[in-house]
């Protein structure tokens, strides 16, 4: 989302750095915006499709070549079993790549309508507890308020280390800046976590935290602002929140001293935190990954929602507060096949391991068993895009052996990896600066609402197809079209006017009752920018297609290299922003009721060991930024860190190599011995090892580190949300060899 300036020179970049003239990001800018001409110029990323030959190694072919070598390998995985036999694993670059991510839906949508069960994505590694609580509190799947940062005197942060992250579910230009100054303007920033973070110590104030508790010591915070008489009336929320009583009664047995032995937050640590949010002006809760992918993610992640409405925070400037995006997107409409007026869960269940979809996904660790396991309805082929699960997955073996033994792996993918090396084939996309830029979704979660659009920098050789179109090649094929002879442009009309048509015809889209025929119709030109074009058109600020003549289109966006501001975050926007059923934000829910006593138990666990945390550094982005060079200069950071004190009593010393196990697996890690880790938790980053034979990535396999999801049993689950627990992973640690 942030603004480049790139120099090229005879061809080649030469220098990137952040354009002061942005409107959105006034020249800031991450290491990993600088390393892109890094990863244009990779002698590693594909620049033409891949096979895998007999004797398992992949050559280099042509895009008709290809095409006929995925035809060869999926048809008859459909003509023996039909689409049940397929599935698609939705990567992360999906979402910050526009023609992936405009596209997507045309292959899960057709898939889906051929017959394909669950698809999979990282979604139950990172967010999906998220979206969980948008859709049940907030009306949808993306609804979520957001803190406002330039504005908040009294930051809470849980789980999340933006100082590395640069804010998730949070788009903010130079998050730590706006942390920097909420302290010079006399507020504070709390970080509760395992680890004294980069953003912990940037925010001055950490509170250590046993991983999975968050929810114990929420509810108990709750509880001491209820007890203590601390919640005043907030007459901008009268009559639009349901539920805050109920859940004021379920936090009864949760007191700060029930709660100290777990959480390991004494009592009084407790207290004082409900006292100083409740004596500032403006405070706000803010939660991600680590309050997401453990095992209360679902009611951590509800609880800073009650926190945030209990402390009038909600829809008030300086509180959380609902963004504004100046973009549409469709990830705003209810899927097609939530038909009721509430959402439904578990409509159906997974074949092996029985366990019911929530919003339409399974944990991403069943697939290894629906590939590996026999039997009617088995996945026997998978088109994987823009992803890695070898290496992005919690049980990650099985993963890897899963992929290996399917009859058709096709990848749409920049680089032979630890999970394309299994493909049978590989469709690579452009380059970033190849292709047109723009973002949709995390506009929903933006401190400011802005339009966007980067052109191309360098033409792609010719003969080279945009990734969207391979999405239509291989979406045609699933639907029954031999994959070499898919009528682009005709797939084109036919899925940009079914979503088109989708729009007219339910409730509550900015189509809602138009003619899908004329809509058609006033839109020009193909691929992702007539769809951009129309989230435009559609968005506050579009020109609505005639219905708000004179508002913009993608022309009045492109003739504005530096971007449109729009307008900034404010409250007062909960009546349009909130869609659940009655309008108003919705605390209480069985999903949620159902899943306390589980939480109950917890405070009567004993006997407690060692527990393994994720974490992420600014110079990886998950597992595919370990090529470019400049990013892995300096220090080895796939280290296990650990507190002094369990170094000891393990007999490690820094620089020792542990070896880590649990009960799915056991690595061999180097160990950095340091007091930022509370006693009792060692942390690993994800995203780590490379370096398996047949991939080709010369930089990240001279830096290989451990794969951390070797570790992470696939059976460990936040109930509600198919969550996978990747925090707090009972392990042991002992000298290695
Ligand atoms: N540079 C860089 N940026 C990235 C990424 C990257 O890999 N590198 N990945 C991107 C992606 S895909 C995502 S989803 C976002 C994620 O963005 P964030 O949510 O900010 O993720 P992390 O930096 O992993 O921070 C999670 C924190 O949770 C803490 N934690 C672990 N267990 C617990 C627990 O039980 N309770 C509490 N309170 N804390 C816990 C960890 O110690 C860690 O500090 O970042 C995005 N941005
Ligand atoms: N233990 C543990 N596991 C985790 C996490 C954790 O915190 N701890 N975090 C989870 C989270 S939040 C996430 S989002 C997932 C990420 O999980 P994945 O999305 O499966 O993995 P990534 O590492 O992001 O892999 C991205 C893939 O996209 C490819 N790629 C990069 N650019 C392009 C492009 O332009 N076009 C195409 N077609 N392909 C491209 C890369 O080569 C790579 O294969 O990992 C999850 N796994
Ligand atoms: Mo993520």
């Amino acid at each position: 989302m942030c603004g480049l300036q790139v120099t090229v020179d005879e061809g080649r970049v030469t220098d990137i750095r952040g354009n002061p003239d942005d409107v959105w990001s006034a020249g800031h800018l991450c290491p990993k915006g600088t390393a892109l001409g890094q990863i244009h110029d990779d002698p590693d990323r594909l620049r033409s499709p891949m096979i895998k030959q007999a004797n398992g190694t992949h050559i280099a072919v042509s895009w008709d070549e290809a095409s006929a070598e995925a035809e060869r390998v999926l048809r008859p995985v459909l003509e023996r079993d039909g689409a049940q036999a397929i599935t698609v694993y939705v990567g992360n670059p999906v979402a910050h790549n526009l023609g992936l991510s405009s596209y997507i839906g045309a292959l899960v949508g057709m898939a889906s309508a051929a017959g394909m069960g669950a698809y999979y994505s990282p979604g139950t590694v990172d967010q999906w507890p998220l979206n969980v609580v948008g859709t049940l509190v907030f009306g949808g799947m993306w609804n979520a308020p957001i803190p406002d940062l330039a504005r908040t005197d009294h930051l809470v942060i849980i789980g999340a280390n933006p100082a590395a992250s640069q804010g998730s579910m949070l788009s903010a230009p130079n998050v730590t800046g706006y942390l920097t100054d909420i302290r010079k303007r006399g507020g504070r920033v709390v970080v509760i976590d395992p680890r004294r973070t980069e953003t912990a110590q940037r925010a001055g104030e950490w509170v250590p935290i046993r991983p999975g508790t968050d929810a114990l010591v929420l509810f108990a915070l709750l509880r001491t602002l209820a007890a203590d008489g601390l919640l005043r009336t907030h007459p901008h929320l009268d009559g639009r929140v349901q539920g805050l009583d109920d859940v004021i009664a379920l936090a009864e047995p949760f007191t700060p001293e029930a709660v100290e032995g777990p959480s390991g937050i004494p009592a009084v640590t407790i207290r004082q935190l409900a006292h100083d949010l409740a004596s500032a002006s403006n405070p706000v809760l803010y939660s991600r990954i680590g309050a997401c992918t453990q095992e209360f993610g679902t009611l951590a992640t509800w609880l800073v929602f009650v926190l945030n409405t209990a402390l009038g925070a909600v829809d008030r400037r300086g509180g959380a507060v609902f963004p504004t995006p100046a973009v549409y997107s469709p990830m705003f409409m209810k899927p097609p096949d939530q038909t009721g007026p509430r959402w439904e869960f578990g409509r159906f269940t997974s074949r092996v391991r029985g366990i019911g979809e929530v919003l339409s996904q399974f944990p991403v660790s069943c697939l290894a068993e629906e590939v590996l396991t026999p039997g009617e309805g088995r996945i026997r082929a998978m088109i994987a895009v823009a992803g890695n699960p070898a290496i992005s997955a919690p049980a990650a073996g099985h993963l890897d052996e899963a992929l290996a033994s399917l009859d058709a792996l096709i990848c749409v993918d920049n680089w032979l990896n630890e999970t394309t090396r299994h493909a049978h084939v590989i469709f690579p996309g452009l380059s970033p600066l190849e292709r047109p830029h723009a973002d949709d979704l995390y506009w929903m979660y933006a401190i400011a609402s802005c339009l966007k659009w980067s052109e191309p920098l360098f033409a792609p050789d010719p003969g080279r197809p945009a990734e969207w179109e391979v999405l239509l090649r291989l979406s045609g094929a699933v639907l029954g079209t031999p994959v070499p002879d898919v009528d682009l442009v005709a797939m084109d009309d036919l899925y940009t006017g079914g979503l088109v048509a989708t729009m007219c015809a339910q409730p509550g889209t900015p189509l809602t009752g138009r003619d899908p025929v004329e809509v058609m119709g006033a839109l020009k030109g193909q691929g992702p920018e007539r769809i951009f074009d129309l989230y435009v058109r559609l968005g506050p600020w579009g020109d609505g297609l005639g219905a708000n003549p004179g508002g913009l289109t993608l022309d009045d966006v492109r003739a504005q290299p530096d971007g449109l501001r729009l307008g900034e975050l404010q409250g007062g926007r909960l009546d349009s922003a909130v869609t659940t059923p009655s309008g108003t934000i919705e605390l209480v829910h069985d999903l949620f009721v159902d899943d306390v006593p589980r939480l109950l138990a917890r405070l009567e666990r004993e006997g407690e060991s060692l527990l393994l945390t994720s974490r992420r550094h600014l110079r990886s982005n998950n597992s595919w930024l370990h090529n470019v060079p400049s990013l892995m200069r300096g220090r080895d950071r796939c280290t296990l860190l650990i507190h002094p004190d369990d170094a000891l009593r393990a007999g490690l010393g820094d620089g020792d190599i542990a070896e880590v196990s649990t009960s799915e697996g056991k690595v061999s890690v180097p160990v950095h011995v340091s007091d930022e880790m509370m006693p009792g938790v060692v942390s690993l980053p994800h995203g780590w090892g490379h370096g398996v034979p047949g991939s080709r990535l010369g930089v990240a396999n001279a830096h290989p580190g451990v794969n951390s999801n070797l570790l992470n049993p696939p059976d460990l689950l936040d109930v509600p949300s198919n969550t996978q627990v990747v925090n707090g992973v009972p392990c042991q640690v002992r000298p290695a060899g």
